[in-house]
């Protein structure tokens, strides 16, 4: 089959190598806090300062980190690649961005955006958010809140990405669990309009058989090669 037109997800375990923890590994973001208490609306109802403390403290440690040969190789094919290409990343890190990449899209959000409840703006947020935030937009206190999509709420960019798959040759999962849907689904979109799919992971995520080609190792190494 001639290829065309690649859609390629990525998820934590792409940025793990640039220093940043994943979520369900041994050192995951999730030790010692429960997901229900900092990844839901219901968690940032009942305890906006935990949230808020949980994403100030990534939002911190992004900037003490550089994008790996994994976020550059991938930035690299998006530059070369002459046909269609769509990165959909899980991560809510800056890291593909910094590393060049445009043909992208954050369908859990950005670390370094912030939301404000009150008139619905979203703008660039770098330093710490903290519950009584000013809305730089309506100038409401404490109604800015994380851009990040909770488990509940509806992932960005849907239709967008449900019209890349359905177009794609190519399927291409990168250091992600599949175990968040609905990115965990997207396998089973690429199988049934008849694209080739490639995983690349430290194990076998949780939807490792349904890809034809897997590759085991570290990212960093994994994409480089595979991009050529
Ligand atoms: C929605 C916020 C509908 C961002 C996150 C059944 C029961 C209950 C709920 C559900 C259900 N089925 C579906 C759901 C809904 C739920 C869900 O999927 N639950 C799961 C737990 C079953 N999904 C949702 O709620 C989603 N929304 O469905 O909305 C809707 C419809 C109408 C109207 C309204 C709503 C929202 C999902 C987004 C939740 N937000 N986090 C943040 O804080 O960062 S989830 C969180 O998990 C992150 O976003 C992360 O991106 C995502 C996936 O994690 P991974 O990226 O895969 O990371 P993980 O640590 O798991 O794995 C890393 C992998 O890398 C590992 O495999 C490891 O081996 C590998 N690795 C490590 N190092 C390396 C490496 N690989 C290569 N190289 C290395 N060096």
């Amino acid at each position: 089959m001639t290829i065309r037109n690649i859609v390629i997800l990525t998820g934590a375990g792409i940025s793990a190598e640039s220093g940043l923890a994943t979520f369900r590994g041994p050192d995951g973001l999730w030790e010692g806090h429960r997901v229900e208490d900092v990844c839901t609306p219901e968690a940032y109802a009942r305890d906006p300062a935990l949230v808020h403390d949980f994403y100030d403290a990534r939002r911190a440690k992004l900037g003490t980190v550089e994008p790996n040969a994994a976020h550059r190789a991938l930035a690299r094919l998006d530059a070369e690649w002459s046909g269609e290409l769509l990165i959909v990343t899980q991560n809510v890190d800056d890291l593909h961005e910094r590393a060049g990449a445009t043909r992208l899209l954050h369908m859990h959000g950005e670390l370094m955006q912030g939301w404000c409840t009150a008139c619905g703006e979203r703008f660039r947020w770098a330093g710490l958010m903290g519950e009584g935030a000013e809305c730089p937009s309506c100038g409401r206190k404490g109604a800015v809140r994380p851009d990040i999509v909770w488990f509940g709420e509806m992932p960005y960019e849907m239709e967008r990405i449900d019209a890349a798959l359905r177009d794609a040759d190519l399927f291409v999962s990168i250091g992600t669990s599949g175990a968040v849907y609905p990115a965990a689904g997207f396998v089973q979109t690429a199988r049934y309009v008849g694209a080739e799919t490639l995983e690349m992971n430290l194990e076998p995520s949780q939807g490792s058989l349904f890809f034809d080609e897997r590759r085991y190792g570290r990212a960093a190494a994994l994409v480089p090669a595979w991009v050529g």
